[in-house]
């Protein structure tokens, strides 16, 4: 690429920047939860020094995902190409049809390791399934007013045609194309349909009116990374802030895995209709989440057996459900060396510089001798559980109208014009550039 264009991550890092600017001023309780997870995150740091290098903690300070639904297959579409100018691209596929909600999902975010670190920015994307509206006329009311809207703006949509064109943006052009694709996701208090149709589409499902009834996917929350959840769920009342009952993942553990997640109910919003109706409309909230490290096929296939034996019981309580897991969990191990050894979870292996490497030790015997030293891959995706977890407790759980379609995969991809990545052959690739760099430093 060329010295005159700026990089894709410092594009996603200001992009990233500016949404969270916007959602602060939008949604004034985001700004809360952002002081306390910056509170919850220095003291942890402070007690825990050993737990994060310097650009980690730098990481964290400007870490946060994103999430939006999108009504059609041609939003999708240009919504990877706004993307790929951030150097985000799509990694996995959610069906949430499992769980009532009528959209399939993939995560858009980086995925190289200098990538992420200079910016981990990650929007969740949802498309809408309008297959799964059991109601057809109903299915084609929602599809004519999807029809009518364009949601990128004139300007963006040129930018992305000199951004193709040119492979890369100049300074000025990155700064324009971030107030530009920020419009995309702005909130919009004027809808873009009459009363009677919203409340139309709300009777099917509330996320069917969230979708269509608006000019644009607004971002419906921000969610930081804090490294001590379980701190943050209990503060959250004193700063004003009402979580979700329980917090969503594995349990709270020694060696944390995957993602844990809370979010604050989303917030009643005054909205004015084209017939000039008032009303109002929740969908947006607040979410936090932590993360551990990322897990191999066989380390998921045992969370998600003991995720399903878990759900069994259910408990509203979060003290009880948290205690339940926790009990459940315990068939999981948890130390680094039984994840790394039993192949449950991936790592990333260095040399450590201050001791000396004994010719002919095995990678065990040199991480044992302190020679080299394994850290946890950190999860940058998502858990479908856990995210129909949140769209529920934000929607409401009514699953009567649509129907729970089978995943589909193919189709999903063939909206969004390309393959999504796997994230397990992603993870696996961070692992074994480690292992290459090490074997090259140790011969
Ligand atoms: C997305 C919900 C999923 C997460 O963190 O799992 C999600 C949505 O409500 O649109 O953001
Ligand atoms: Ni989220």
């Amino acid at each position: 690429m060329s010295d005159r264009f700026i990089s894709a991550d410092r594009i996603r890092d200001r992009f990233s920047k500016a949404m969270s600017a916007m959602y602060q001023a939008e949604v004034p309780q985001y700004g809360t939860l952002l002081q306390l997870v910056r509170e919850v995150n220095q003291q942890e740091s402070a007690r825990d020094c050993s737990a994060l290098s310097p650009e980690e903690l730098n990481r964290l300070s400007v870490e946060r995902h994103g999430a939006i639904r999108l009504g059609t297959a041609a939003e999708l579409a240009t919504m990877r190409q706004l993307f790929a100018v951030m150097g985000m691209s799509a990694v996995g596929y959610y069906d949430l049809s499992e769980a009532g909600v009528p959209v399939h999902s993939t995560a858009f975010r980086p995925v190289s390791e200098a990538s992420l670190l200079i910016n981990p920015f990650r929007v969740f994307t949802s498309l809408l399934r309008l297959e799964l509206i059991d109601d057809p006329a109903l299915r084609q009311r929602v599809a004519d007013v999807l029809a009518r809207r364009d949601i990128y703006t004139p300007r963006l949509r040129e930018l992305l045609v000199l951004w193709l064109q040119q492979g890369g943006f100049s300074e000025s052009e990155a700064e324009e194309f971030v107030s530009e694709a920020l419009e995309t996701f702005r909130w919009h208090q004027q809808a873009a349909v009459d009363l009677p149709t919203y409340n139309a589409l709300l009777a099917q499902h509330r996320l069917i009116a969230d979708v269509a009834c608006f000019r644009g996917p607004h971002i419906n929350h921000l969610t930081p990374r804090t490294l001590d959840i379980d701190r943050v769920q209990q503060l959250m009342p004193e700063y004003g802030i009402s979580p979700k009952e329980v917090i969503e993942g594995p349990p709270r553990r020694r060696c944390p895995i995957l993602l844990r997640q809370t979010s604050f109910k989303a917030l009643n919003e005054e909205i004015r209709f084209s017939d000039r109706e008032q009303g109002t409309h929740t969908a947006r909230f607040g979410e936090i989440e932590q993360r551990g490290v990322a897990l191999t096929r066989k380390g998921r296939e045992l969370y998600d057996r003991l995720l399903r034996e878990a759900s069994a019981q259910k408990f509203s309580d979060n003290a009880a459900h948290q205690q339940h897991l926790s009990a459940v969990f315990a068939a999981f191990p948890d130390s680094d060396a039984e994840l790394r050894q039993q192949q449950l979870a991936f790592y990333r292996y260095r040399r450590n510089p201050g001791v000396a490497a004994q010719p002919g030790q095995d990678l065990e015997a040199l991480i044992a001798s302190g020679a080299v030293i394994a850290e946890p891959i950190i999860y940058e995706d998502f858990l479908p559980v856990s995210a129909a977890g949140i769209f529920q407790s934000n929607l409401g759980s009514d699953t009567s109208s649509v129907s729970s379609g089978n995943p589909s995969q193919a189709a999903f991809e063939q909206a969004l014009g390309c393959a999504v990545q796997d994230e397990f052959a992603l993870y696996q690739q961070l692992q074994q550039d480690s292992l290459d760099r090490l074997s090259e430093e140790l011969s």
